[in-house]
């Protein structure tokens, strides 16, 4: 078996979870009469201190639905230029809600700068444009090396979101890492926003699916729209007793996935070819800024003929997210075949 560092994502269930998902109790969630998925929900809904939460497929659904339920057709969507709803999730919003995005430049430590989201909230009653729709920040920030936003800077934005009446959302896929890494509670971190998505199917373990919370009438038009995308899962018990795991015994041992992560970034940064910002390591996700004429493709074939898998964001970056299944053995056999890779590659 390779060791795969290429996302958290790739976590199998353990014995516990798969245990509670053979003998979850079910019914049909699309008459929302399933107990363990409602179970889950107020779980999800009281650790978030919000006043209700919806179970969804997965955490680009969990985003696409907030931002539907948000914006109205030709409202932007106001976001960062390095964010996961822009790069990765295929302009769902555009796509399917007739959303237009208007994006800000990312900073290297995740926030999006007060002054440029002023500058992009445009005036609503302006005929000529469009009117602004919603605001979205990252917590932790995937394409900023698993960067935390601090707590004082979301109550920054959540100030400003409210002067223009905007409302904010968060996608929160590895909140619990961002809690763990902090000392914040998901809770105050989750506060300032109207929704907030995030992931079991990550760091947690859970095999499937994440959850979006808000208020009582967000997620009740949230379910409409999940239906509509193809989300009413009827007997969801079964993969949200998962999630019940993953929320109730998996959050604090976070801690040792962002130690990893610290291991193998001091492990790796004094090597020449390579640069890495160990500082910003502080979750679970480690970037490595490859020095040129080294490229992504060649470092990542290399290292997959050695046994070690690993992924590329960006046409001089590598990434290695550390999870529950690789051990911190495991991780020195990354540190020392990566090295041997490095040293050998032009
Ligand atoms: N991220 C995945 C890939 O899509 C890149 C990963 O391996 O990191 N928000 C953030 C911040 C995410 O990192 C991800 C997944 C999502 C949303 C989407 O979650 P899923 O995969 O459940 O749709």
């Amino acid at each position: 078996m390779p060791i795969d560092l290429r996302s958290d994502t790739v976590t199998r269930p353990t014995d516990e979870m798969r245990r509670a998902m053979a003998s979850a109790e079910v019914g049909d969630d699309v008459y929302a009469e399933d107990p363990t998925v409602n179970r889950l929900q107020e779980l999800s809904a009281a650790m978030l201190g919000k006043q209700a939460a919806l179970f969804v497929a997965s955490g680009t659904m969990g985003n696409l639905i907030s931002l539907l339920c948000h914006a109205p057709r030709g409202a932007e969507v106001i976001l960062g230029d390095e964010s996961h709803i822009f790069h990765y999730e295929q302009g769902g919003a555009s796509a399917v809600g007739s959303l237009v995005y208007h994006t800000v430049p990312t900073q290297p430590n995740g926030q999006l700068a007060l002054d440029d989201l002023r500058g992009a909230i445009r005036n609503k009653d302006n005929v000529h444009f469009a009117a602004p729709g919603v605001i979205c920040l990252e917590n932790t920030h995937n394409r900023c090396g698993g960067a935390v936003l601090p707590v004082e800077y979301c109550r920054e934005v959540r100030a400003l979101a409210d002067s223009v009446g905007v409302p904010l959302h968060l996608d929160g896929a590895r909140l619990a890492n961002a809690a763990v890494a902090s000392g914040v509670s998901m809770k105050d971190l989750a506060a300032p926003f109207d929704s907030v998505q995030f992931d079991l199917s990550k760091g947690l373990g859970a095999p499937v699916g994440g959850v979006v919370a808000g208020s009582a009438e967000f997620i009740s038009k949230a379910r409409r729209a999940r239906k509509m995308l193809g989300g009413g899962m009827r007997q969801a018990g079964i993969i949200a007793a998962g999630g019940i795991i993953a929320l109730e015994k998996r959050v604090d041992r976070l801690a040792e996935d962002h130690a990893k992560a610290r291991q193998l970034a001091e492990g790796l940064a004094d090597h020449p070819k390579i640069r890495i910002d160990v500082a910003g390591v502080v979750t679970n996700i480690v970037l490595v800024h490859l020095r040129p004429p080294l490229t992504p493709k060649v470092l990542i074939d290399a290292l997959r003929e050695r046994g070690v898998l690993a992924g590329s964001p960006a046409p001089t970056r590598v990434r290695f997210v550390t999870h529950y299944d690789v051990s911190g053995e495991e991780i020195k056999t990354v540190i020392k075949t990566v090295r041997e890779v490095l040293d050998r590659l032009a």
